[in-house]
């Protein structure tokens, strides 16, 4: 045998840390890596990409973050981001809290220094226990060691990330590790491909009883659907039991379009008339956090008269904020089943409550229509928002992203989505800075056309992600909704010295951004513009930012929840 030979015939037989982890990802078929390239991951998102996995390289971490977390969202299967160490580990630190906190299965890989190096802190490159500062943000943390745990550490971040309640899962990859070479064979025996990751969890019959008795003997029942109920993908069977029960419903946000917002019994805009004088409450796949005011206070009529049922996979979720009468600890899919199995004869709710909601929604909707209309310039909100509404009426497919206080709480409540998942934001802590991330793994992972909706502020949390965008020639509108500052852009400084706290450089012309790298830019000033523009993008699928110019006067501290500012009551000369 000459010496080529006996080449060949050892690096068949070897494999090693790079292409252990790439091989145990692929096998679990996580295919699309959202990443930023550095010591020492570079030539591992190298190889991924090699060994044909999709990797979407980033402008910056937190971006590639929240891409991960949202891909995760939309696929059901861990959104996988990879970072370099410390500073890299921590602006992907953002997006992973982001992840558990919104119940989101994501993983995210960071590279790390040498356990003999950072745990006598002799100051290397890069040196931090990232591990220990991992833990405390996600829903589980593990370093793998050794080349032969890496089927292990990989089968237990995924089951970690999708069972029971979704969350993120920290997967510390110290950088010898990557080189560890061990034998082909050996290696590819200690995979695993995780069996069964999200097990069915079923409701106790008695339980499924008890929440039937409480929900017949409402007469004024309300059903509240969250991103949970959009997340659990069983849209068929959500829907069916709506319909069954015959109650009004309402969505939070990213359960908009689980039904279409046009359906029959969606009373979206007589929220304020559900809330307080429903009898009976049942949560699907949403908290009773402060999205929903706690399940008190004024907005909810008197304490303690309503029942609650509540259906989540999570049992501590349970009596969180107010006695649950029915809990329902359980999967969506199992436990709205084994509902409707005992829901033939059902009878709808007294009809002098369907009519009344029915009536506020009519009247609330007609209301608000003139304001929709308007083609005022400069643009308000509404006129603005009124042609994305017809806009996404024309494309359902289309999936709109949006964040920021004002564009955000006024798109949530005009432009009605008609498929499921179709709405993607800030999730449970209000996050600015999602925009871009999400919309690069929406155009990713699902080929849909993206329009973002962005306040101006927002946007410029992720924007040099626009970059990203051209480059990987993603079907994105971005629409800027630039009112020239947070919230609105008519603050001033009180003693003249500088610019207000809360305004931006008037009018910026961040299209100019996008024509930057190569994608189309476009400022509209009036509604008809604005409406050209998005029509225009989503038919070229070309990178696209809309600036829409809004009047700076036109918006509200905080959008809808001023309320939660703090006041002072010192008044200083
Ligand atoms: P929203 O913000 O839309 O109100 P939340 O994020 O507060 O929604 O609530 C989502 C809930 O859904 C979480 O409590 C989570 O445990 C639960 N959940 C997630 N997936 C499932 C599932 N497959 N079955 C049941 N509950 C689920
Ligand atoms: C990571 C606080 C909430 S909303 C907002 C900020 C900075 C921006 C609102 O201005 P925008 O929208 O986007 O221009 P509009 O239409 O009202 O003018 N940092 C993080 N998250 C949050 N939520 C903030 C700061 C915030
Ligand atoms: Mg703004």
């Amino acid at each position: 045998m000459d010496g080529s030979d006996s080449k060949t015939e050892v690096s068949h037989e070897l494999t090693d840390g790079f292409h252990l982890i790439i091989d145990a990802l692929k096998l679990n078929g996580i295919n699309n890596v959202y990443h930023v390239p550095g010591i020492p991951v570079t030539d591992l998102g190298r190889m991924m990409q090699a060994e044909g996995m999709r990797v979407i390289s980033f402008r910056h971490e937190s971006n590639a973050g929240n891409a991960a977390a949202t891909a995760g969202y939309l696929t059901r299967k861990p959104g996988v981001c990879l970072t370099v160490s410390a500073p890299g580990f921590l602006n992907g630190l953002v997006s992973l809290a982001h992840a558990t906190t919104n119940c989101w299965p994501m993983i995210l890989i960071s590279g790390s220094s040498e356990r003999e190096i950072v745990d006598l802190q002799k100051g290397d490159y890069e040196e931090m226990d990232q591990l220990a500062v991992a833990k405390p943000l996600c829903k589980a943390a593990y370093r793998i060691l050794h080349a032969e745990d890496i089927g292990v550490g990989i089968a237990r971040a995924i089951r970690a990330a999708v069972s029971g309640r979704p969350g993120g899962v920290y997967l510390d990859i110290p950088a010898s590790l990557l080189g560890q070479v061990i034998d082909a064979k050996t290696g590819a025996q200690s995979l695993i491909k995780v069996i069964d990751p999200s097990p069915a969890q079923i409701p106790a019959p008695h339980a499924v009883d008890r929440a039937l008795d409480v929900l017949k003997g409402a007469r004024k029942p309300l059903l509240i659907l969250g991103k949970g109920a959009a997340y659990a993908q069983c849209d068929a069977i959500v829907r069916q039991f709506v319909e069954r029960t015959g109650a009004p419903y309402i969505a939070m946000s990213m359960a908009k379009g689980l039904l279409p917002d046009d359906h029959p019994q969606y009373a979206g805009a007589a929220r304020s008339l559900v809330l307080k004088e429903s009898d009976c409450v049942m949560l699907i796949g949403a908290r009773l956090n402060w999205l929903l005011g706690h399940g008190q206070g004024k907005q909810w009529g008197e304490r303690f008269t309503k029942k609650f049922i509540h259906v989540d996979i999570d049992p501590k979720e349970m009596d969180s904020n107010q006695p649950i009468s029915a809990p329902l600890v359980g999967d969506i899919e199992s436990t709205l089943s084994l509902l409707l199995a005992r829901m033939d004869q059902w009878a709808p709710p007294p009809t002098d409550w369907t009519e009344a909601v029915n009536a506020k929604r009519a009247a609330n909707v007609e209301r608000m229509a003139p304001r929709l209309a308007n083609n005022n310039v400069p643009m308000d909100f509404h006129g603005a928002l009124g042609r994305l509404k017809r806009v996404f009426a024309d494309h359902p497919d289309a999936i709109l992203v949006n964040e920021g206080a004002n564009t955000l709480d006024f798109a949530r409540s005009i432009i009605d989505m008609s498929r499921p998942r179709k709405r993607l934001d800030v999730g449970t802590w209000g996050v600015m800075g999602i925009g871009m991330g999400t919309a690069i793994a929406a155009a990713v992972e699902t080929g849909h056309p993206i329009v973002a909706v962005e306040g101006d502020s927002a946007f410029g949390f992720s924007g040099m992600e626009v970059e990203t965008i051209c480059r990987y020639g993603l079907p994105v509108c971005v629409v800027v909704f630039n009112n020239s500052g947070i919230y609105r852009g008519t603050d001033a400084d009180p003693t003249g010295r500088d610019p207000g706290t809360t305004v931006f450089v008037r009018e910026s012309r961040y299209d100019l951004m996008m024509q930057a790298f190569g994608g189309e830019g476009v400022t509209a000033r009036s509604p008809d513009d604005l409406e050209r523009a998005v029509r225009d993008a989503i038919a070229s699928g070309k990178p696209t930012l809309v600036n829409a110019i809004i009047d700076p006067e036109a918006g509200t501290e905080s959008g809808r929840i001023g309320n939660l500012n703090p006041q002072s009551a010192v008044q200083r000369k």
